[in-house]
């Protein structure tokens, strides 16, 4: 597996950090810990490219290219290279069978395969012509002939909140998330109902087929022996998850769900715990939302980190854990988030005792729709409309 791979890597490159940096032993969520305090770090951000056309997911392609693969809304796949910049021609092009009309659909999700170098498959997640269904497949960079659909969910009454990350866990498990049907106030109740894909977080095992399905679900995901739930579930209570991501060393999950009215949040999940209920619909962050939907006997997670909609933000736009060289010695083990019209860059660590410490430590660029880490764990950011990529960086204040 991949991530794993890369964790060893960062790993051993960790030790060889000077003595001054002093690794702490792995214990909790927390892995090992580098960095400067929180309120010492800043984020900076260096345009390397642009007229991409909005942007939506970035991945590194987990070849020996050193290649970022960027997803853009309207159905194509453009290559990123640090020395070469931004191709003009894209590597894939699906935009004949993609919906991309209404704001929030489009080719939203993009994993590499496990054996992308040898293979060149990506998975990718976008609502599909005509209807807007959410689907998944995967497909040859190049050749959209051999794409293979895995997987549909009808999502055609409104066209907002289709979720649409996709990537690997460190289980070697493909994880895509789906929003909760649209419309506000989830009004069809589905983020909480175990019968319905959306307003979920899947697990599959896209390395074999089971039957007709042209994938397996693991034996261990959470509701397999629930009588009445769709097996595939990994987590719920979901309102439009649009970014997730793993810590690549302690294969944690980072969650941020984009709220109603009231708030954004991020949530975090130890590695391998499944069955999570993150509240939607009965809970928008912090707060009950609807108490009509809450259930007495529920455990509903709450977010490590959530701020106001409307007052901080709009819409929360997850990021990554940086497990990078270039800065461990400032941000490593550091989750960096930000909202799609505040541009606030935020920064939350895990402690030691379960609880998180969040900060402002700095701006990006307007309209951040993705965040992307490359194979060495070094961060970049693109920007909706105006179509640009960021590197992003640290510095000590
Ligand atoms: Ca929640």
């Amino acid at each position: 597996m991949s991530g794993l791979r890369r964790a060893g890597l960062v790993l051993a490159m960790a030790t060889l950090l000077p003595a001054m940096v002093t690794p702490v032993a792995a214990e909790g969520t927390a892995g090992f810990e580098l960095g400067v305090p929180l309120d010492q770090l800043k984020v900076v951000t260096t345009q390397v490219a642009a007229g991409l056309v909005r942007p939506v997911a970035m991945v590194g392609a987990n070849d020996h290219s050193g290649r970022m693969l960027i997803a853009e809304k309207r159905g194509t796949v453009r290559v990123f290279h640090p020395e070469t910049g931004l191709a003009a021609d894209p590597v894939l092009d699906i935009r004949a069978r993609v919906n991309s009309v209404a704001n929030e659909r489009g080719l939203l999700g993009i994993a590499p395969a496990p054996d992308f170098a040898r293979t060149s498959l990506v998975y990718v997640a976008y609502t599909r012509l005509p209807d807007g269904a959410l689907t998944l497949s995967r497909v040859p960079l190049g050749d959209p002939a051999k794409e293979e659909v895995l997987l549909t969910q009808d999502h055609s009454r409104f066209s907002n909140h289709n979720g649409g990350q996709l990537a690997f866990g460190p289980d070697g498990y493909l994880y895509w998330s789906l929003g909760d049907g649209g419309s506000g106030g989830d009004p069809e109740a589905n983020g909480l109902n175990l019968g319905t894909l959306l307003g979920k977080i899947l697990r599959l095992d896209v390395s074999r087929s089971c039957g007709e399905l042209p994938y397996c679900v693991p034996p261990n995901n959470p509701f397999v022996s629930v009588a009445g739930a769709k097996p595939e579930i990994w987590a719920y209570g979901l309102r439009n998850p649009w970014r997730f991501s793993f810590d690549t060393l302690d294969g944690s999950l980072w969650l941020a769900d984009v709220g109603q009215g009231s708030f954004e949040e991020v949530n975090h999940a130890k590695a391998s715990r499944g069955g999570l209920n993150y509240g939607w619909s009965c809970m928008e962050g912090p707060a009950v939302f609807n108490a009509a939907r809450c259930q007495p006997d529920a455990d509903y997670t709450d977010p490590v980190f959530h701020y106001q909609t409307g007052v901080d933000g709009c819409a929360v736009i997850g990021g990554h854990v940086y497990r990078g060289f270039k800065h461990a010695r400032l941000a490593f083990g550091t989750y960096v988030t930000t909202d799609y019209c505040s541009a606030t860059a935020w920064a939350i660590r895990p402690n030691r005792d379960g609880t998180h410490t969040n900060a402002k430590i700095g701006q990006f660029p307007a309209q951040v729709s993705t965040f992307g880490m490359d194979r060495f764990g070094e961060l970049y950011a693109a920007t909706d409309r105006s179509g640009q990529l960021h590197r992003v960086d640290f510095e000590r204040v």
